[in-house]
């Protein structure tokens, strides 16, 4: 019998000469263990995003911050990759460059399952930098202890959680990278894969209106309707622990 993982193309029907770029949200995430932001049980709903994840909220408490974010390394770190993460690591495998995963996720889930082609557009949960100087970002899982705001070893200044907030720009070079790829493999069969994502946060919502503007067939998998899924052509209502296995063609227990 062949192996569960080789033969199956998946709803998808990813060939040879097929490139897919993903993107996934929190909700992929969900399965793990971890909160998403929006929606019931979201960190948005009991905690006030503008003190927590803003400069300005930074600015005004960064020891609350700190807390905020202390708490949430040490969720990231109990919990483990689920079937979803790991159907993409397996679908890198076969697809090589002509794959490329780009998470909002700040939680570092899709790196621990062995994701490799991927970008964290929104940065890393498990990450530190400097709020005032270019001090290089550092891998950190410290909780830091409440009322603790660590400093820089090399200005004074406050390190923050090398984290995306609202309001700040993301790395040019990682939107940069999106485009190359959907340059890159426009003309032959591109497909964009949305998933566990609301699609409330700019620029990652805009991403199906790149993707079908280079001829790309467009794919959403969310647990309920996301805020953008009339600009997708496909649409799988459910958890993606379920269904990126299946549409990928993947055996969910790789
Ligand atoms: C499941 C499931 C299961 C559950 N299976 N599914 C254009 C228009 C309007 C506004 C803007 C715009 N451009 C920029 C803005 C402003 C702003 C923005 O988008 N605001 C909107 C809220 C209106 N954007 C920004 O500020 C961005 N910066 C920017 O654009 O800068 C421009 C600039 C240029 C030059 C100079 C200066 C600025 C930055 C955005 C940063 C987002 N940061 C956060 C926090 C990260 C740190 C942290 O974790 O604390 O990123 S916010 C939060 O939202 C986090 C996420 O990555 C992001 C997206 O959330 P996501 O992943 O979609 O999660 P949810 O919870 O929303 O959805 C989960 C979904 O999963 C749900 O739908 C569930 O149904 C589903 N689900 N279980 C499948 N098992
Ligand atoms: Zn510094």
């Amino acid at each position: 019998m062949a192996p569960a993982t080789s033969s199956v193309d998946g709803e998808l029907g990813l060939g040879p000469d097929s490139a897919l770029l993903v993107l996934t949200g929190a909700g992929v995430s969900a399965e793990s263990g971890l909160p998403t932001y929006r929606g019931s049980g979201g960190l948005w709903r009991s905690h006030a995003f503008e003190r927590l994840a803003s400069p300005e909220g930074f600015h005004a408490d960064p020891a609350l911050v700190w807390r905020f974010y202390s708490e949430r390394r040490e969720a990231a770190l109990r919990a483990r990759p689920n079937a979803g993460h790991r159907a993409l690591v397996e679908v890198e495998r076969r697809m090589g460059q002509r794959f490329l995963l780009v998470t909002q996720n700040v939680d570092g889930l899709h790196r621990r399952a062995g994701s490799e082609r991927l970008i964290e557009i929104h940065g890393r949960l498990l990450g530190t930098r400097c709020s005032r100087c270019r001090r290089p970002e550092t891998t950190d899982e410290t909780a830091y202890a409440e009322g603790t705001v660590p400093p820089c070893e090399q200005c004074g200044g406050l390190l923050r959680p090398a984290v995306v907030w609202f309001g700040e720009a993301l790395d040019p070079a990682h939107l940069e990278a999106v485009d190359e790829f959907l340059e890159r493999w426009r003309g032959g069969r591109l497909v964009f894969l949305a998933a566990g994502t609301s699609g409330a946060v700019w620029p990652a919502a805009g991403f199906v209106d790149l993707a079908r503007a280079r001829g790309a067939e467009t794919w959403l998998v969310n647990a309920e309707r996301a805020d953008n899924a009339g600009r997708f052509d496909q649409v799988r209502q459910g958890p993606s622990g379920t269904l990126l296995p299946s549409l990928l063609g993947v055996s969910k227990t790789t």
